[in-house]
C-alpha cells in the first residue's frame, strides 16, 4: 500500500521538486536566520548560486551544537504566534535540543507518518499499541498522528508499565504494535510469564520498531516472538522526528522520504561527500520545513544510500540502518545521552570527583546503565547513609534532567583503572 503517488515519482521529477523545494529553504534561512545569513555569506556564496539540487553541496553544515547556542527558539523562522507545538531532545550538556512546528509542519510530519502506517499495512481496520513515550520526546505523538492520520484506532499506552500494556494488547486487540525493539521483546517475555499463547491471544500482525540502533539479530527475534512483519522506521527531533524513513515488506532497507528529507552521505572527518554505497555520517537538509528549517544537519549517524529500485514500486532512495555513531551519543532505551551530559550532573553533586565510568549492559531484554564515581579525597564521608544520600541524589538528578534510570556506586579514590591515552569513559557490554 503506497499512501501518496510522490513516492514513487521518477527520479527526474523528484529532482525538480527537490530543487525548488531547496531554492525556497535557502531563501527562508538566509533572510530569516543571522545565522544562516553569516554562514553562508562566509562562505562567500549568494542565493544565486544555488540552481539546482546538486548545488546544497556549496552550503554549510548545521551541527547540534548550533540548535544549542540558539537555545531555545532562536533558529526559528517564524513568531512564536505561529508555532503550535514544540518538543525537545537530548543535546550534549544540560539544556535539551529543542524544535518547533508550525501548523504546515505538523501536516507535513502527519503524511510522512501516514507513509510509514501505510508501509506497515494499516487500514481504518487495524488498532494500533503505541508504546513510544508521549510527551517531548516525538516518538509517542508522532507515531500517534501517523496512525490517527490512517484512521486507524489509536491506543496511546506511551512507555513502562509493561505487564498492564501486554493486558490492553490482548484485550484490545491490538493488531500493530509501535515501540521501540527492545521494549517489544520485554514485552513478549512479560506475555510469556503471564502464561499468555501469541498465536491464540495476540492479533498482532506487524510492528513499526526504531529509536534505537538494532542488529539484524534482534530484529529477526523480534519478529520471530511475536509472530509479525518487522518495519523499522527512522528520524531524529531536529530533522521532524520519526517519519524520516522506513523499511517497506521487501527489505530491511528503509525508504527515505526525499521530497522532504534530503540525504546525503559524508566522511565525519573531512566533510566530504561520499557516492551512494559508501558508508558514512547522514546529513540531511529540511525541504519543506518552516518554523525551524535545517541546511545539512549533521546526524551523526553511520549508514549508507542505496538507489537500486525496490519491488514495492517506491522509487526514493533507502538507506540500510544505522550501524554507528559518528559521535559518543549513546541511546539507553529509546532515550538519547552524552557521557557530558552525566559528567555535567556529576559535576554539581559536592563531594564527589569527575573520575567516572559509566557501564551499560543488558539486563533482560531492556539496557542497564551503572555509572562508578570516585569519591573526592577532600571529603570525609564516614556514613553509609551519607553514601546513600548522595547516591539518591545523583539517580534523582539522571531521572529529572535526562529520563534515565542509573544504578550509581560510589568507589574509593583513584579506584577506576586510569589509562595512558583517553580516559575509558564507557564500557558497553551490549551487542
Ligand atoms: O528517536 C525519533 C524516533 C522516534 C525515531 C520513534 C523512531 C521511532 P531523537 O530522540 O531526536 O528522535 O533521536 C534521534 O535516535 O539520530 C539516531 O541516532 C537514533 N535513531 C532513531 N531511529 C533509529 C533507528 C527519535 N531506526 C536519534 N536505528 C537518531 C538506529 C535510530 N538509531
Amino acid at each position: 500500500m503506497i499512501w501518496n503517488k510522490v513516492e514513487s515519482s521518477s527520479l527526474e521529477n523528484l529532482r525538480k521538486l527537490q530543487t525548488k523545494r531547496l531554492k525556497e529553504t535557502v531563501k527562508r534561512v538566509y533572510t530569516l536566520t543571522p545565522f544562516y545569513k553569516k554562514k553562508i555569506d562566509e562562505l562567500g556564496i549568494s542565493l544565486k548560486d544555488i540552481k539546482s539540487i546538486e548545488d546544497i553541496v556549496k552550503l554549510p553544515f548545521t551541527k547540534k551544537q548550533d540548535l544549542r547556542d540558539h537555545y531555545p527558539f532562536g533558529l526559528f523562522t517564524v513568531p512564536m504566534s505561529q508555532v503550535i507545538r514544540v518538543h525537545s531532545s537530548s543535546g550534549t550538556t544540560g539544556k535539551p535540543t529543542v524544535v518547533g512546528y508550525t501548523e504546515h509542519d505538523m501536516d507535513v510530519w502527519d503524511e510522512v507518518m501516514a507513509r510509514v502506517f501505510k508501509m506497515a499495512g494499516t487500514t481504518e481496520e487495524d488498532i494500533v499499541h503505541n508504546a513510544y513515550g508521549y510527551g517531548l520526546f516525538t516518538g509517542g505523538l508522532g507515531l500517534h498522528n501517523g496512525a490517527a492520520k490512517v484512521k486507524a484506532t489509536v491506543i496511546p499506552s506511551s512507555g513502562g508499565f509493561t505487564d498492564r500494556q501486554v493486558m490492553l494488547m490482548k484485550d484490545f486487540g491490538a493488531t500493530i504494535l509501535a515501540s521501540t525493539p527492545s521494549f517489544a521483546l520485554h514485552m513478549a517475555e512479560a506475555a510469556s510469564k503471564a502464561g499468555i499463547d501469541y498465536k491464540k491471544d495476540f492479533k498482532l500482525k506487524a510492528g513499526i520498531f526504531g529509536a534505537e540502533p538494532t542488529s539484524k539479530g534482534l530484529k529477526k527475534e523480534v519478529s520471530k516472538v511475536w509472530g509479525i512483519d518487522y518495519h523499522e522506521i527512522y528520524g531524529l527531533s531536529e530533522i521532524i522526528g520519526p517519519g524520516v524513513s522506513c523499511s517497506c515488506k521487501h527489505s530491511d532497507l528503509l525508504h527515505i522520504f526525499e521530497d522532504h528529507f534530503y540525504p546525503e552521505i559524508i566522511d565525519s572527518k573531512t566533510g566530504k561527500v561520499l557516492p551512494d554505497g559508501e558508508r558514512g555520517e547522514l546529513v540531511i537538509t529540511s525541504l519543506t520545513k518552516q518554523a525551524l528549517p535545517i541546511i545539512r544537519y549533521r546526524t551523526g549517524d553511520i549508514t549508507s544510500l542505496k538507489r537500486e529500485p525496490c519491488a514495492c514500486g517506491r522509487t526514493m532512495v533507502r538507506m540500510e540502518s544505522v550501524v554507528g555513531r559518528a559521535d559518543d551519543m549513546m541511546i539507553i532505551n529509546g532515550v538519547n545521552i552524552y557521557p557530558s551530559q552525566i559528567e555535567h550532573v556529576i559535576s554539581q553533586t559536592e563531594g564527589l570527583t569527575i573520575n567516572y565510568q559509566i557501564v551499560v549492559s543488558k539486563k533482560g531484554h531492556l539496557d542497564a546503565l551503572d555509572i562508578l564515581i570516585e569519591i573526592s579525597d577532600d571529603v570525609m564521608i564516614d556514613s553509609i547513609s551519607e553514601i546513600e544520600n548522595i547516591k539518591k541524589s545523583i539517580q534523582h538528578n539522571l531521572l529529572n534532567n535526562l529520563y534515565i534510570n542509573a544504578n550509581v556506586k560510589l568507589v574509593e579514590p583513584r579506584s577506576i583503572e586510569r589509562s595512558v591515552g583517553k580516559a575509558i569513559r564507557i564500557i558497553d557490554k551490549r551487542d
